[in-house]
């Protein structure tokens, strides 16, 4: 095993995990106490020096990563056998970039929400109307990183009413169903 992954309670491991759980991918998975303050000792934090998790340490290549974004974009490089293609690689890389840096606080944080949780379900749902898939016609990491995070909807953002939204709600309710992701979250 090449792959080990540093998750923990409820951390963004979540991304890294779906998406190697979806693609079949084998890791070893090393839940640190945070209660506990294991990400704060110093062998965590060779790994990742601001005692954050997730982390990622591939020993086929020697890399240790951290930010949950540039490890899913890693992994789906790497291991995940996605489009080859420049401009696919730069928009699946785009969509990880806006699920961390602004579709996560619009959903986990009250000011941030209620001033663009709106705006930026309109845009997502217009865009799941025509398709399921947010680069090119199958399920990829940009679809990983942005349904991880719908599917926090019904937890953080509990007053949002995705009725309003239905192809939000589909993809939201899918990501719930999901085997792969449920099996992750047990
Ligand atoms: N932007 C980072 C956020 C990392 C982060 O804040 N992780 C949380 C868990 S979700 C953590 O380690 N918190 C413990 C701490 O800050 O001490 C990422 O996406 O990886």
């Amino acid at each position: 095993m090449t792959l080990h992954l540093y998750g923990g309670g409820r951390s963004r491991a979540v991304m890294p995990k779906w998406y190697m759980a979806e693609k079949q991918i084998d890791y070893n998975l090393i839940n640190l106490d945070m209660r506990g303050r294991q990400h704060k000792q110093p062998d965590y934090l060779k790994i990742n020096p601001f005692g954050k998790l997730p982390g990622l340490v591939d020993d086929s290549t020697g890399i240790t990563l951290f930010e949950s974004g540039a490890i899913l974009l890693y992994i789906a490089e790497h291991y995940g056998q996605e489009s080859k293609s420049p401009n696919d690689r730069a928009l699946i890389s785009q969509w990880i970039a806006f699920a961390n840096a602004t579709l996560s606080p619009a959903i986990f944080v009250q000011t941030v929400r209620e001033r663009d949780f709106e705006g930026i379900m309109d845009v997502l749902n217009k865009l799941y109307e025509t398709s399921n898939y947010l680069v090119g016609e199958r399920w990829t990491a940009a679809d990983c990183a942005v349904c991880a995070y719908l599917a926090y909807i019904p937890i953080f953002a509990k007053d949002a009413n995705l009725n309003h939204w239905p192809h939000v709600k589909r993809q939201t309710e899918e990501t719930l169903n999901n085997t792969h992701y449920k099996a992750i979250m047990t």
